[in-house]
């Protein structure tokens, strides 16, 4: 069974027939039924599959012996989400595998394709949750007391799916180099022309937690000037990392915010907003973070309300194997790959920051669009992406 009706059997599962956007929240049904697909679909395969406690998965193809060759992606989503994001680059790993066997390839090395857990960090907050426990560079000690939303705790959630506990994971120990296939989140295949692109690197980035504290009390009764609306603090902050970002070329969203009590005719007493903040280094994330901050802490004053930051979730900048990149890159009969940064999170930043030789394919977006039900890729490029995630496995095990 190849991309395509691997693709298929994917595509109703977490989706929502209002929006067409997926639910693919973790530890939830639809994310629990994909844990099952992917299972189903590297045993029909004849790969060994392997699940850590907190759901990350590798499908082995165990041969040869050595460092191994892992790809992969993520299965999430956020919410709302595209069908691209993450599930691309898992379908890709098992097409290429299929590949690789139709050319009659033997692997002299082991060559698996991994499932990480909470990418997005749309339930629990961190991003690459399952990536940066499997590796080691967050502690479970830290992670098992994160709430979601609904205030469940991590180690409630898994156990309610009927798993375990995250950490640092052995499967991982033996592996030499990690290669990820994409969508392309942005347009710059689109204006380059080109199906396919590697990654360079990771832009910086992070998500913070504003608490903005006022008085609540009456929408009629209170005067303008008698206010302290955390809500109007809010507003100002979120114009000035607006500004601030568009002067500077780097990136802020406040895409969710919490009110408190969320009422019509009431000041609110309390907006918590959160700021994803990225940047092309880490110098200019912490500048542009600070700036809003310090603008943020100022309008407070000005409105006799307080905030308090948090930074919940930040990622350091990640420069990809560039050897490793020149030779995927290379790899195409009519003139190389394009090399392009990218300013979106990855599993595979998190393991570049653990130490893997890691690289990243990218498959052309004809919109850029991505985080959104709109997120889309043809066929055909989705093809040529198999075909040269395929062609850089066959080089990297043989
Ligand atoms: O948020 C990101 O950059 C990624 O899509 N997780
Ligand atoms: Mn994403
Ligand atoms: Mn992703």
């Amino acid at each position: 069974m190849g991309f395509e009706e691997m693709w298929h059997e994917l595509e109703p599962v977490g989706r929502s027939s209002a929006s067409g956007g997926y639910f693919r929240q973790p530890w939830t049904g639809a994310e629990g039924e994909l844990r099952s697909w992917f299972a189903e679909a590297a045993a029909a395969r004849g790969l060994r599959v392997e699940t850590d406690g907190l759901g990350n998965q590798v499908a082995w193809w165990d041969a040869g012996s050595g460092d191994a060759v892992l790809t992969g992606s993520h299965l999430d989503s956020v919410l709302d989400g595209g069908a691209y994001d993450g599930p691309l680059g898992v379908v890709s790993g098992l097409a290429a595998i299929d590949v690789l066997r139709e050319r009659g390839v033997q692997p002299s090395r082991p060559l698996g394709v991994s499932v990480f857990v909470e990418e997005e960090g749309s339930r629990f907050g961190i991003a690459c949750l399952g990536s940066r426990l499997a590796t080691g560079t967050l502690d479970w000690s830290t992670a098992r007391e994160l709430r979601d939303r609904d205030g469940v705790f991590l180690s409630d959630a898994l156990s309610a799916a009927g798993l375990g506990e995250g950490g640092r994971w052995s499967e991982l120990d033996g592996v030499g180099c990690f290669v990820e296939l994409h969508v392309e989140q942005g347009r710059d295949l689109v204006d380059r022309g080109a199906a396919v692109g590697v990654g360079s690197g990771i832009w910086p980035h992070g998500r913070y937690r504003f608490e903005f504290a006022g008085e609540a009390n009456h929408a009629g009764t209170t005067r303008m000037e008698d206010r302290h609306d955390p809500m109007l603090t809010y507003a100002m902050t979120a114009l000035a990392a607006h500004k601030q970002a568009r002067l500077a070329g780097e990136r802020a969203t406040f895409g969710r915010v919490a009110v408190e009590p969320n009422g019509t005719n009431a000041v609110p007493s309390r907006v918590t907003a959160w700021l994803d903040a990225r940047a092309s280094s880490e110098g200019s994330l912490s500048e542009l973070v600070d700036v809003v901050i310090r603008q943020a802490g100022e309008r407070a004053g000005r409105d006799g309300t307080t905030l308090d930051v948090t930074p919940e979730s930040v990622s350091g900048e990640v420069a990809f194997d560039a050897d490793l990149a020149a030779r995927i890159a290379a790899d195409h009969a009519e003139g190389d790959w394009p090399i392009i940064p990218t300013a979106a999170g990855h599993d595979a930043g998190i393991l570049a920051a653990a130490g893997v030789p890691t690289a990243m394919l990218f498959v052309r977006n004809p919109t850029g669009v991505s985080h959104s039900p709109a997120e889309h890729a043809e066929v055909a490029d989705c093809l040529v992406g198999v075909s040269a995630l395929a062609n850089t496995l066959e080089r990297l095990v043989s």
